[in-house]
């Protein structure tokens, strides 16, 4: 018998166990932040269930719409919106909340406040779940500044500032994927145990991948570096292979692959969206985060995606990101373009 698998297949990595570790090695930790998530490990349980078996339990439809009972129904991303808020409230940790879905920041109240600042997407993707295709739960953190009271100016700071952030992917299996400042991690939950359990320790995105991920229905409205690089990818001078085009548009899923197998995965700028569709605080910075723990760059087609310094929670940016070559490639593009 493998006596060193054995061992492994009994020892189980649990990703609550898997943060304590990690935050063992700072004598200053109070174990917040491990509570923290496991608060938000709790609404990822939920959403999963919860995707599961939507199309069961009738809970596709439009917010507003009526059972048969005559009970409002939920739709999925505004029921799991409730789940993360109410379990992030209560996790005693939080302090101010940005969600995709409430239009303005929330502040903890006082006697459940925390030192942690959660910016989310609930659900992205959304628009796919009635085709049962994949979706997924962004989160970036932040500690607030200092004293107790936060405020917005505590979120609108850069990517680069958050302390830890993740997402979790519904697919065929489901996986949380995260990082605390120490690289990146996969956890896959196993039904059976209802764990995240580390499946994917050390993730690394590929040096250059053979793959483009992008909307590729905008691309009359593209600018010229973006036009460009989607050429040279399919049609490559100096007998290069033309890369293969992947695009789910499930923000978490084509980011998952892109970390896995590697390539790059832009939604740019274009006319018609001069700060392309995605959101900084909780699309973009969170994978921008996660792409650079795991060795690649993520580039806004001005700048570093992680230095940018929002305005306004819902404010948007380009973004392409992935393998560190690739993302190399378009940041030469918009250099010799000018428009840096
Ligand atoms: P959402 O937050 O409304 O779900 O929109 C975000 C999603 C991302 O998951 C995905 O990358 C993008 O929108 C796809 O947009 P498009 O349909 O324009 O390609
Ligand atoms: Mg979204």
């Amino acid at each position: 018998m493998d006596h060193a698998a054995d061992a492994q297949r009994t020892d189980l990595m649990t990703l609550t166990r898997f943060v304590l570790n990690e935050q063992s090695k700072h004598p200053e930790a109070r174990g917040d932040l491990t509570i923290l998530l496991s608060h938000i490990v709790l609404g990822c349980k939920f959403v999963c269930a919860a995707v599961n078996k939507a199309g069961l339990a009738k809970l596709i439809g439009l917010a507003g719409d009526t059972n048969i009972q005559g009970e409002e129904q939920k739709k999925l991303d505004v029921l799991s919106n409730e789940v993360f808020i109410k379990a992030l409230c209560s996790s005693g940790r939080a302090n101010v909340l940005v969600s995709e879905e409430n239009e303005t920041e929330i502040y903890v109240e006082t006697s459940r406040r925390g030192r942690y600042c959660v910016v989310f997407d609930p659900l992205d993707g959304s628009s796919n779940i009635d085709c049962g295709v994949s979706i997924g739960t962004i989160f970036g953190i932040y500690m607030l500044k200092d004293g107790k009271a936060g405020v917005v100016s505590d979120v609108l700071r850069p990517g680069k500032e958050m302390v830890a952030a993740g997402y979790c992917l519904y697919g065929s299996s489901c996986m949380l994927v995260l990082s605390i400042g120490n690289g990146v991690h996969g956890f896959t939950l196993d039904p059976a145990l209802g764990e995240f359990i580390l499946t994917h320790p050390v993730m690394r995105v590929p040096r250059k991948g053979k793959i483009y991920s992008v909307n590729e229905g905008n691309a009359k409205h593209w600018d010229e570096p973006t036009k460009k690089y989607v050429e040279i990818a399919k049609f490559p001078t100096g007998g290069s292979v033309p890369k293969s085009l992947r695009y789910i548009g499930s923000m978490v899923a084509d980011v998952h692959r892109t970390l896995l197998y590697g390539g790059i995965f832009m939604y740019p700028a274009d006319k018609k969206s001069p700060n392309g569709k995605l959101r900084l605080l909780y699309e973009v910075f969170p994978m921008a985060y996660l792409v650079e723990q795991a060795g690649g760059q993520a580039f806004t087609g001005k700048e570093r995606a992680l230095d940018v310094v929002p305005k306004k929670i819902h404010e948007r940016s380009p973004i392409f990101l992935g393998s560190f070559e690739d993302v190399e490639e378009i940041k030469s593009l918009y250099h010799a373009s000018g428009l840096l």
